[in-house]
C-alpha cells in the first residue's frame, strides 16, 4: 500500500530533502505552501512534477482541518515554522503563534477528525535546551529556552507529548541540533558565510560581516536528519529523540574550515567589535564584525548526544562536518552570480 504523507513547511530546507527520501520510498508526498507573491517554492524545482502543493498557513486553523480531512494521511511531518531565531527577538507574536500554536492547530484538528491511526512528527529544536547546565544534551537534560523561538519550540514540544498522553496520538518530537547544506536558508551563518567564500573565490571584494564568533554549534547535514525523522515514525511507539552528531565548533572555525576549501588561511586579529578575519598571504580584510547580527540574549554552546537514537533507531549521522563544509562551498562555488 503507498502511503501517504503531509509535509508543512516543504518549500524550506528540511522540506525538500524529506521530500525528496519520501517519493523514493513510494510516498504520496503532499505539501503544505504558503501564499506567496514572490516564488518560494525554489527548493521543489526538482521535484514539483511528483508532489501535490496545497495552500495554506499555520496560523489558520480552519483551512489546517479541512487540508488534513482532505489529503487524510497516514504520517505528518510539521516542518512548517518561523525558524530564525534571531529574527524571532523581532516577531516574538509571530513566531509563538506560528511555531507553538500552529502545533495545537494541527493536533486539535487530528482530534476533531478523530485521525487516531495518523502518525505526526513535530520539527522540534535545540534551542528549546538553551544555556542548559548538562553537557551533552540528550533527552532528559533540562530545558532553559533562552530566545522567542526557543520558548515557542518548548510550548509545541510539551503539547506533543501532551496529545500523546492524554488522546494516544503517535506524536513525537525530534529535537534537532543545527543541521546545514547547500540548500540552507542564505540568512543561517553556515550559509551566508559558505556564501561569501564562494563570492571572494570569484574575486568579490565585499567583507564578510557577522555577529558573535564563538558562539559553538553541533553542525551536521540536513540530508542525514530527515532520515532521522523518517525512522521516528517507522516505530511501533511514538518517542522524542534527539539527533545531533556529538561535535560542536565555533562559527570561528565553521569560517576557517570555509576558507580553507578555497586555499585561504584566516588569521585573527583585534578583539570583540575590533577583531578581524585576516588572508593571511595577502593581507586583505575579508571577515568583520557587525554589531547589528548580535542577539539580545546568546546561546553559547550545543552539542548533543544521539545515543537514545542510536540505540532505539539505529540511526547515526553519515557526512562528516569537513565534507559538509567542503559541498556546501562547491555548490556556492558553481551557483555564484555577481
Ligand atoms: P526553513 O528552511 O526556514 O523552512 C521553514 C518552512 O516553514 C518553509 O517552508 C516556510 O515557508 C514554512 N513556514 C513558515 N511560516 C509558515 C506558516 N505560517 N505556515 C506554514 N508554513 C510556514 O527551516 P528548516 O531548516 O527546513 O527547518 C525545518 C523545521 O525544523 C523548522 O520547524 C525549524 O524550526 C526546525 N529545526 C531546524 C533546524 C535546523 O538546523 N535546520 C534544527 C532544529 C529544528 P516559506 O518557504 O514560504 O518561508
Ligand atoms: O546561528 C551566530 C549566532 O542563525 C548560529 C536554526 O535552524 O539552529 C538554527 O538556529 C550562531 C548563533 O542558527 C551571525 O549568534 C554570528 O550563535 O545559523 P544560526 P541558530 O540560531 O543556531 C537551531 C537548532 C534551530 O532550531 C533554528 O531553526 O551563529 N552568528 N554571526 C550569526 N548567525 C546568523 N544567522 N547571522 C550572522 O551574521
Amino acid at each position: 500500500m503507498t502511503k501517504r504523507a503531509l509535509i508543512t513547511g516543504i518549500t524550506g530546507q528540511d522540506g525538500a530533502y524529506l521530500a525528496e527520501l519520501l517519493l523514493s520510498k513510494n510516498y504520496d508526498v503532499y505539501g503544505m505552501v504558503r501564499r506567496s507573491s514572490t516564488n518560494n517554492k525554489e527548493r521543489l524545482n526538482h521535484l514539483k512534477n511528483d508532489i501535490h502543493l496545497i495552500d495554506g498557513d499555520l496560523a489558520d486553523g480552519g483551512n489546517i482541518t479541512r487540508m488534513l480531512n482532505t489529503v487524510q494521511p497516514d504520517e505528518i511531518y510539521n516542518l512548517g515554522a518561523q525558524s530564525h531565531v534571531g529574527s524571532s527577538f523581532d516577531m516574538p507574536e509571530f513566531t509563538a503563534n506560528v511555531d507553538g500554536l500552529g502545533i495545537l492547530r494541527l493536533l486539535e484538528s487530528m482530534r476533531t477528525l478523530d485521525m487516531q491511526d495518523t502518525k505526526f512528527y513535530q520539527a522540534s529544536s535545540s534551542e528549546i535546551f538553551g544555556n542548559s547546565p548538562e553537557t551533552p544534551l540528550n533527552e532528559t537534560s533540562p530545558f532553559l529556552p533562552c530566545s522567542p523561538y526557543g520558548v515557542a519550540k518548548l510550548y509545541a514540544y510539551w503539547t506533543v507529548i501532551n496529545y500523546r498522553q492524554a488522546y494516544d496520538f503517535y506524536a513525537c518530537n525530534g529535537i534537532l541540533f543545527n543541521h546545514e547544506s547547500p540548500m540552507r536558508g542564505a540568512e543561517f551563518v553556515t550559509r551566508k558565510i559558505t556564501k561569501a567564500v564562494a563570492g571572494i573565490y570569484h574575486g568579490s571584494k565585499e567583507t564578510l560581516k557577522l555577529g558573535n564568533l564563538n558562539a559553538k554549534r553541533d553542525w551536521g547535514h540536513a540530508r542525514d536528519y530527515v532520515r532521522g525523522m523518517w525512522m521516528m515514525m517507522q516505530m511501533d511507539q511514538a518517542g522524542d529523540y534527539v539527533l545531533a552528531t556529538g561535535e560542536t565548533r565555533s562559527v570561528r572555525k565553521f569560517i576557517e574550515a570555509a576558507f580553507a576549501y578555497i586555499d585561504i588561511q584566516i588569521e585573527w586579529q583585534g578583539e570583540s567589535e575590533n577583531e578581524k578575519g585576516i588572508n593571511k598571504k595577502t593581507g586583505d580584510i575579508l571577515v568583520e564584525i557587525d554589531p547589528n547580527f548580535y542577539r539580545p540574549n546568546e546561546l553559547h554552546c550545543l552539542v548533543g548526544d544521539a545515543k537514545k537514537a542510536n540505540k532505539k533507531l539505529g540511526w547515526s549521522p553519515e557526512i562528516s562536518f569537513n565534507d559538509l563544509v567542503a559541498e556546501m562551498v562547491a555548490h556556492d562555488i558553481e551557483v555564484y552570480q555577481k
